[in-house]
């Protein structure tokens, strides 16, 4: 064995095993951590060198890995598990899985990353896979399938749709066909509801014209499918909408797979807005109604996340991007985010929490005047309440 292996897995040790604690961020709504829980070099040494000194004298990386981020996220059996988007220095992107007992650090990666059915062969590159553990009995995985355009001569373009796999235990995948949307040429950011709606499987689904532009897709969509093993959406309904002068303006698209909650759904999704130094991506909730899913019923202005620190910087700089949250039967709950396009985090906090953020912020009035208005509201409030406290 060549001796920087024995160096570079000692390092790997150390990352692998260093504890996770809270930074001194606070909102009140999420607790964010001191490290990334998952960075480029989780990856496994066997996945990047040729370990044997004879083929590799040098110990030179030959499938070298550029980044990790966007990770659908499940628990099972009380294990923490994510689906990570692996960039390969090829610019191909893959999906690894990589497990923690404690879901805030010491994940580390199963030996083999997964290798998909080899069913379409346009395809040139998978990403986002967003997990559903389906009231079907199946965990499906739905993720950004992405071929080249060869309807024109622009060598970038590209068409994105969505693929679906599925499985009981994350080891074994059965690809289905990827998913049809009648009225809408792409299709990214597309996540697959938890329950049937009308007997329905249900997606959320991102219309767009084009690979970068929604175009005329006005933001997340919703539509109902009967068969998930052949998907096709027909119409699709509007849920969450982009909207002038919001965070939403540019595209929006879902994020993780909704929380079921006592008052309704809550999803955490992405918005972007352009800016002189390009797209700004982050993050915000809403929620829909228990019994149709696809029906906003709370708001909350603005950002739930966006890029601070360190995150601002990266492959993409100045995203944070959501597509797996882990929401515990005691309450608590995991939102696994990336930083620009280039590492994994987690934020901490609780359903409860959720649902008094989405309920009980309140909701962007539209224009700079009514804004201040509705601050200049919660600080005379909290004058004539401080007086309060300063009378007793
Ligand atoms: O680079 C930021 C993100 O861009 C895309 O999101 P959207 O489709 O909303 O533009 C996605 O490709 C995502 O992977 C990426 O993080």
């Amino acid at each position: 064995m060549h001796k920087q292996y024995w160096i570079e897995k000692e390092k790997q040790e150390r990352l692998l095993n260093r504890k996770n604690v809270k930074s001194d961020f606070y909102n009140g709504i999420y607790d964010r951590y001191e490290y990334p829980v998952i960075t480029r070099d989780h990856i496994p040494l066997t996945w990047r060198y040729d370990l044997n000194p004879e083929t590799n004298p040098n110990f030179m990386e030959r499938l070298g890995i550029n980044a990790v981020m966007n990770s659908g996220a499940i628990e099972l059996d009380g294990k923490f598990y994510l689906v990570v988007r692996i960039e390969g220095n090829d610019r191909k992107s893959f999906f690894g899985v990589a497990e923690s007992d404690n879901g805030i650090d010491g994940f580390r990666f199963h030996d083999y990353p997964i290798l998909l059915d080899d069913i379409c062969p346009e395809e040139t590159n998978v990403y986002d896979m967003r997990l559903t553990k389906h009231e079907d009995g199946y965990i499906y995985g739905v993720f950004c399938s992405e071929s080249k355009d060869t309807s024109v001569s622009d060598l970038s373009a590209a068409v994105a749709a969505a693929g679906i796999v599925r499985t009981k235990d994350l080891k074994h995948w059965e690809r289905l066909e990827n998913l049809k949307t009648l009225r809408s040429p792409q299709q990214r950011n597309v996540v697959l509801h938890p329950e049937f709606v009308d007997g329905k499987y249900a997606f959320y689904t991102r219309p767009m014209d084009d690979f970068i532009d929604t175009g005329s897709g006005s933001g997340i969509g919703f539509g109902l499918c009967d068969d998930i093993t052949h998907a096709v959406i027909d119409e699709e309904r509007m849920t969450s909408l982009r909207k002038y002068h919001t965070i939403t303006e540019a595209k929006n698209g879902a994020g993780a797979v909704p929380i079921k909650t006592d008052r309704g759904w809550i999803h955490i999704a992405h918005g972007v807005r352009n800016t002189a130094a390009g797209l700004r991506y982050v993050l915000y909730a809403f929620a829909t109604d228990l019994e149709h899913p696809d029906k906003v019923i709370a708001e909350p202005s603005g950002l739930l996340m966006g890029p601070r620190g360190a995150e601002r910087v990266g492959d993409v700089s100045n995203v944070v991007f959501t597509n797996g949250a882990i929401a515990r039967d005691n309450g608590d709950v995991y939102i696994y985010y990336a930083s620009s396009d280039t590492r994994m985090h987690v934020a901490t906090t609780t359903i409860d929490k959720l649902v008094d953020f989405v309920f009980n912020t309140p909701s962007d009035p539209g224009r700079s005047v009514e804004c201040v208005q509705q601050r200049c509201d919660l600080i005379s409030k909290n004058l004539e309440f401080l007086k309060t406290q300063e009378e007793k």
